[in-house]
């Protein structure tokens, strides 16, 4: 093998194992929620190609706001569903949208866009 041959393969490994560290082992961001003075738990989602956090944890039996900020234009993300509690709710882009529910049983929650190819999960506890 010559050098340039050695490169090739070097880099190709090393992007194989990018990518499988990314897909299996990379941290998700994971969020708990902050409840404020009046009990109510409140996270901020960045909503941007994806959410962010994508993963929300909140308490059951108090209620949750969730902030989500459309920081993009891409019709993809223009509503987000959270179908186990039947929210759809329209992201206005550059502005931030509370969307209000109350957890009442433990589980997992998904939410996505319209579309359902951005997702992430609220996690009651
Ligand atoms: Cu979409």
């Amino acid at each position: 093998m010559d050098t340039t041959e050695i490169l090739v393969t070097v880099t190709g490994l090393a992007l194989a194992a990018f990518v499988i560290w990314y897909f299996f082992f990379s941290a998700r961001p994971t969020a708990s929620a902050v409840s404020s003075s009046s009990g109510v738990q409140e996270v901020d989602i960045t909503v941007k190609g994806g959410y962010s956090p994508d993963v929300i944890e909140v308490e059951r039996g108090k209620p949750v706001q969730l902030n989500f900020y459309r920081d993009e234009e891409n019709s993809c993300s223009e509503e987000v569903l959270i179908p186990d509690f039947r929210i759809r709710r329209d992201l206005p882009a550059f502005q931030t949208t509370l969307v209000e529910l109350l957890p009442e049983k433990a589980g997992r929650y998904e939410f996505t866009c319209g579309m359902g190819m951005l997702r992430g999960s609220l996690v009651v506890k």
